[in-house]
């Protein structure tokens, strides 16, 4: 026995246990222990084995932090298969999260318990991969084969009754501890005489192989270029024709393949970077929450205390009058109401969180009580400290005061107040009930405990949480500054807006910047540019494109027309011979620029500007730079963010670019110094951090 897996008997039947936190993954220790354990239950007189996990959830995968490392034996298929093979039943009881290895560990099993409120399912193409050890060809045994290419090619998750629907597994046992719910199962099977059942005994489904090609077209078109979906599709079909150990091979070759491809090694490097990125960077203990205020019932407002009020936080929203209150009270009933529709929340529980949780009131004193205070109102530096210098003395001493301003200077607003050591930055995205990103700005006074709290509450509120330091626009809006700002030279250098996004969707972004303008709205940014005219450097480059566009009444969606034209035959936009004209007139004739050199530059100036983000310590860690990318901007998830991008890519290319870049323009191309570093040294970003295994 290894210390992670242990096996004691419980009268006629053998219990293995799995006792490897946090997640009971399938490391070398976890193989090795389940081989020892069917090893002695060969060799035991017991009549059946229950394979169960202490802890929070049964398995929940391979050990991914062992994946691009040489393997170590025992191998997983291997592992499984002795656990198939046993002469006995071998029952699995399922809780928690039963994900990828973890899942194929039980399809190994003879019958499966699952309590309820379990959640299964094969996740590996999200990690670029495909089930390594027999899901591909267990799987439809069970379910069948559209149920199974669903599900492996989705990667989505099910619930424990959805399973037993499927036949993938036997029982849905209420509450209680899985090991105890596994051996009643065992006690049933031994009563009725029943011996093992191995899934790889069970006829593969037949194939309606007319119907393929649609199956596969609906698959190829979800995966959206990325190579893992299609791949697990022609390893199900494939293997459905041959003798199971053959298509095991089959699966084998091409786990091994995807292991080998960047799209694993970006995705892989996207799950890790997220979760270092949430890990509070202090020790502190955090302030206790339970009551918080929103101030401002705009859309901001209203997302932030949606969200508060799914993680079961008190909520009171302040807003200037009844009737403003009254209207951010149905936005957010709303927003709730949507959460009922996508299934995230019953309608019980929507109806009590609204009656019970939550309240409105017409001014700052009803936060008297509070723990914490999100500020979301206009977003302007007088406004915003004459909030916070009412909030300090309204607020009880220890409640925490945190604005959700995306750009301004935090210090700032921190110094309104007589207790700057309590301010913290939340910066929430929107819609904020639904985007998951919220950057922790960390202000020169916040104390530990307040940047400690912050962590817990996002987690709470289930946001990937990132660290940032106090600058213009944060880490988020900085880099999105300097991206588009390489974009709009792009387009006065000749590129049309179309080339642009076609350049920017071609890399993966699901939307062009030109297309998110008209969707946001081009007078926002018309409105900036006046603000910033007096201000602005010589040597600046401003898109004077833009504002021919807004003053000849082009404002983007809303109006009919920005860049593209919106009508009932193009709601989603189409290119504007009028828009064209409009650019073309505002700007010297140019050559214009191909793709790649669009795109060249637009992610040159993204990881340029990451690389100063890093070297001023506004973010900690390239990796929370591409958590913030990846889950506020549309950052394509199979290139893992722009710094891991940057490293596939070569930094070496990248400085290079900008320095020619330079000669043309060297008031915006200004080389990073951290960049030039590692690319003149040969080093790279996922040097810089702390935990990166892809
Ligand atoms: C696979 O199985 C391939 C096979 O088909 C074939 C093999 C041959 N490994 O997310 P959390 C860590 S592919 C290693 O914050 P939650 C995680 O890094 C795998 N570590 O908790 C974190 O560490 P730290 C298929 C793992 O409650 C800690 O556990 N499986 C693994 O919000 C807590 O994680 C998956 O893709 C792992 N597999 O969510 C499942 N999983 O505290 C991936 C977690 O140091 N995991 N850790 O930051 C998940 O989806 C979530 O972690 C889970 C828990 C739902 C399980």
């Amino acid at each position: 026995m290894t210390d992670a897996v242990s096996y004691a008997r419980n009268g006629e039947i053998a219990v293995i246990t799995v006792d490897s936190p946090p997640v009971n993954a399938l490391s070398a220790a976890v193989r090795q222990g389940l081989v020892t354990a069917m090893e002695r239950f060969a060799a035991d007189d017991a009549q059946a084995a229950v394979l169960c996990c202490a802890g929070r959830t049964f398995i929940a995968g391979a050990d991914i932090s062992e994946f691009g490392k040489p393997p170590q034996p025992p191998l997983l298929p291997e592992v499984i298969g002795l656990i198939e093979a046993a002469s006995r039943p071998v029952i699995a009881a399922l809780h928690g999260t039963v994900l990828g290895g973890g899942l194929e560990v039980a399809l190994g099993a003879h019958g499966r318990v699952a309590l309820a409120g379990t959640r299964l399912g094969l996740p590996e193409v999200t990690l670029g991969l495909l089930p390594g050890a027999g899901g591909t060809q267990r799987l439809p045994r069970l379910t069948g084969l559209e149920s199974a290419v669903d599900l492996i090619t989705s990667g989505r998750q099910i619930s424990a009754e959805d399973a037993l629907g499927l036949g993938l597994i036997d029982t849905v046992a209420e509450g209680g501890d899985p090991c105890a719910a596994g051996i009643a199962e065992a006690r049933h099977w031994i009563a009725e005489g029943r011996g093992p059942r191995p899934v790889s005994a069970l006829p593969a489904p037949a194939i309606d192989v007319p119907a393929l090609p649609a199956l596969r077209a609906k698959v190829e078109k979800a995966a959206k270029g990325q190579p893992a979906p299609l791949r697990a599709f022609d390893t199900i079909i494939g293997g459905m024709a041959l003798p199971l150990a053959e298509g095991m091979a089959l699966e084998r070759a091409a786990f091994v393949d995807l292991m080998a491809s960047p799209e694993r090694a970006a995705l892989i490097h996207a799950f890790f970077a997220e979760r270092a990125a949430a890990r509070p960077p202090t020790d502190a203990k955090p302030r206790p929450v339970a009551r918080i205020g929103v101030v401002g019932g705009g859309t901001m407002g209203q997302g932030i205390a949606a969200s508060a009020l799914s993680a079961g936080l008190d909520v009171t929203l302040i807003e200037r009058d009844p009737a403003a209150a009254d209207r951010a009270a149905k936005g957010i009933a709303a927003m709730q109401d949507g959460a009922v529709k996508r299934g995230k929340l019953t309608a019980a529980a929507r109806e009590r969180m609204l009656a019970e949780q939550f309240r409105t009131a017409a001014g700052l004193d009803a936060l008297s009580e509070v723990d914490l205070v999100i500020e979301a109102v206009f977003e302007a530096m007088d406004v915003k400290r004459a909030v916070f210098a009412d909030l300090d003395r309204i607020c009880r001493p220890g409640a925490i005061l945190a604005t959700n301003t995306s750009y301004l200077d935090l210090n700032a607003i921190a110094a309104a107040t007589s207790r700057p050591q309590d301010v913290i930055g939340l910066h929430f995205f929107s819609p904020a009930n639904v985007m998951r990103l919220l950057e922790i700005v960390v202000a020169d006074a916040t104390a530990e405990d307040v940047t400690s709290t912050a962590f817990a509450l996002a987690k709470r509120m289930g946001k990937i949480a990132v660290r940032s330091g106090v600058c213009d626009g944060f880490i988020g809006n900085r880099m999105l500054s300097a991206y588009r700002t390489a974009a709009d030279h792009a387009v006065l250098d000749g590129a049309s807006p179309y080339d642009v996004d076609r350049a920017i969707t071609g890399f993966g972004f699901a939307m062009g910047p030109y297309q998110v303008g008209d969707l946001a709205g081009l007078d926002i940014g018309y409105a900036n540019r006046r603000r910033l005219d007096a201000s602005r450097d010589p040597r600046e480059r401003p898109p004077i494109f833009a504002d021919r566009l807004v003053e000849a009444g082009r404002l983007g969606r809303k109006s009919g027309g920005g860049y593209y034209r919106y009508d009932a035959e193009a709601p989603n936009g189409r290119p504007d011979p009028e828009a064209e004209a409009i650019i073309d007139a505002s700007r010297p004739p140019k050559p214009g620029l191909d793709a790649d050199q669009i795109r060249a530059r637009y992610m040159a100036a993204m990881v340029n500007e990451g690389a100063k983000i890093l070297d001023e310590g506004i973010a900690a860690r390239p990796g929370d730079i591409d958590a913030v990318l990846l889950h506020g901007y549309g950052f394509p998830r199979h290139k893992g963010g722009p710094m891991h991008w940057a490293d596939a890519y070569g930094l070496e290319r990248i400085a290079q670019d900008i320095r020619s870049y330079a000669q043309d323009d060297p008031y915006f191309w200004q080389l990073s110094p951290l960049l030039a570093r590692l690319a003149d040294s040969g080093g790279r970003f996922a040097d810089l951090d702390r935990k990166d295994t892809a």
